[in-house]
């Protein structure tokens, strides 16, 4: 099951600039079911604690307060291969070498600032979903 399915958030600047709707028309029309979805805001510590993998980075205290700046949309979403399926659709981490058509050159700011979150993987994946939804909300 789990390799049918990712996990997304719409990030704070995205949700900000109203561009809610047309990210998620985005996502329906690439063929991904929304398995679960909430908009919600994350502290600095919960943020802290998603992103723990990248602690060392430099760029980790400046990810941190930016994803605890305001709401987020976060969901689950299913699809054959959702995983890589996902990132092909929201593009490059830096939106200055994202393809054209994908949702982070369309409405990313920056590479900090770059609307969307994809899983980049199956364990992953798995790990963020149950981060955000209970066992009674992933279906
Ligand atoms: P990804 O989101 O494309 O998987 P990661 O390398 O996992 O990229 O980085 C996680 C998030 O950290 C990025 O989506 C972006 O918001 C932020 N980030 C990554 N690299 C930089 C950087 O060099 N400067 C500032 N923020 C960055
Ligand atoms: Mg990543």
């Amino acid at each position: 099951m789990a390799t049918n399915r990712t996990f997304t958030m719409i990030k704070p600047e995205a949700v900000a600039n109203g561009h809610i709707g047309a990210i998620l028309e985005r996502i329906n029309a690439a063929g991904f079911r929304i398995v679960s979805m909430k908009k919600t805001e994350l502290t600095s510590e919960l943020a802290g604690a998603f992103y723990a993998v990248h602690k060392e980075r430099p760029f980790y205290g400046e990810l941190v307060s930016y994803m605890s700046s305001g709401p987020i949309v976060a969901a689950i979403l299913e699809k054959d291969n959702a995983v890589s399926d996902f990132r092909a659709l929201i593009g490059a981490t830096d939106p200055s070498e994202a393809a054209d058509g994908t949702i982070r050159k369309e409405f990313a700011e920056s590479k900090a600032k770059n609307a969307v979150h994809g899983s980049d993987s199956d364990e992953n994946a798995e790990i963020e979903g149950t981060f955000f939804f209970s066992q009674f909300e992933r279906f």
